[in-house]
Formats: structure tokens, sequence, C-alpha cells
């Protein structure tokens, strides 16, 4: 692993080739359950180019009241299915927290998405750090600091890599500018699936 910022540690081809591809059996099956739907901005109400869905006890939901954690899908209803095995795992070996994740955020890239600088805010417990996972096409992933205006850095994000964010970078500005199509062959279709492992409440 390596560690590029304080908080912030890298793991380069954390999942291997058989891992990946049983991950993302393991999502097309969460996808049927839980469909992608497309959040729309609070007070907006614009789509945001990436699509999502959830697996775990609470989900990350974002409307035209705002962003919130849900234990439903906002378009089926249904709770969220559960997490797979292997993402728990992860969990276990990568963020060092001694209670299991409430929710695994599912974003799914087309060639063209995109995510824009923001803080993840939304949760309860910032003493959990985030566990992120990447599939499917290379991402150029950009980071700053705990102020919008700190200066960033960027890395590129490839299929089968892990990074965490804990302790003083699990609060600093974040984004993908971009894909970089054709990397990967493991999603048929390209584009890029990404896991954000989090606890979302105070453990009692
Ligand atoms: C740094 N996802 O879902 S993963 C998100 O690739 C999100 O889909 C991006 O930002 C993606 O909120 C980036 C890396 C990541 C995830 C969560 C973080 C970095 C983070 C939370 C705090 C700080
Ligand atoms: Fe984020």
């Amino acid at each position: 692993s390596v560690t590029l910022a304080p908080g912030l540690i890298y793991y380069p081809d954390y999942l291997d080739r058989s891992a990946q591809e049983a991950l993302l059996q393991a999502l097309r099956e969460i996808t049927r359950e839980a469909p992608l739907f497309s959040p729309t901005m609070p007070r907006t109400g614009r789509p945001f180019s990436v699509r999502m869905t959830n697996c775990g006890r609470l989900g990350w939901v974002s409307d035209i009241d705002g962003y919130r954690y849900q234990p439903t899908h906002p378009e089926t209803g249904k709770p969220w299915p559960d997490m797979p095995e292997r993402v728990l795992k992860a969990w276990e070996e990568l963020s060092g927290y001694p209670h299991p994740p409430d929710a695994c955020l599912v974003n799914f890239y087309e060639p063209t998405a995109r995510m824009g600088l923001h803080q993840d805010k939304d949760e309860m417990e910032f003493d959990a750090p985030v566990v992120s996972l990447s599939l499917g096409d290379t991402a150029l992933f950009r980071y700053g600091g705990p102020e919008r205006n700190d200066p960033t850095r960027s890395i590129r994000l490839r299929s089968g890599d892990a990074i965490v964010f804990g302790g003083p970078a699990r609060l600093i500005y974040h984004g993908i500018d971009r894909l970089m199509t054709g990397t990967s062959d493991l999603l048929p279709q390209g584009g890029r699936l990404n896991l954000t492992l989090r606890k979302v409440e105070k453990p009692l």
C-alpha cells in the first residue's frame, strides 16, 4: 500500500481479476433487485451524470429535497440488497474500524460521466473511514484538502484498486474528472463501477 497523505492509503491491485469478476457478478444481482437510478441535485432537480444504487442496511440518495441515507430504494420502495461477503471482507481488511459498514454506495460511470469536487459529510460518524473499490475503466481521481481552495493532486484509479480515506483525510474534497475509455475489458460495454463502503450512524 502507498500512503498518499495522512489518512489516505492507496492499495493498487487490491482485487485480482477473478475477485473483480466475482464482485461484478454480485453487482449484477444487486442491480436486478435495486436498479441503477439517476439521482438529482437538491433544489435544481438537475440529474447527476453518474447513476447509482446501494446495498446494505442504508443507501445514499439525492433528490429535489436533498441528500440523505434511507433504508429503501427511491423508485421501488424495497429494502436495499445485502452487501456481498467480499465487500464486508474488504471493509474488515482495510478500514481498521471495529463495526461493520452501514452502506455501500455503487456509482456507475458511463464514458462521459464525471463527479465534481465535493466532500462526503452526510454521515454522522466521521471516525470511520470511507473505503472505495474500483472496477472497469480507469478514472482520473482528484483530491485536495479540507477546504475547497486547497491545492489538488490527481491519481488514476484502476480496476481492482482500493483507496481508504480516514482520519485527517475523511473530509477532504475529491471528485472524478474523467474516465479513460478502453482501459479495461472487465465490463463488456465499458464504463466504471465504484463502491464506497461507509459507516453512517454512530455505533451504539
Ligand atoms: C474521500 N465517489 O461516492 S471514490 C462518492 O469514484 C465518491 O465514484 C468517487 O466520491 C467515485 O462520494 C470517488 C473515492 C472516495 C470516496 C469517498 C470519499 C474518496 C473519498 C470520502 C471522503 C474522502
Ligand atoms: Fe465522495
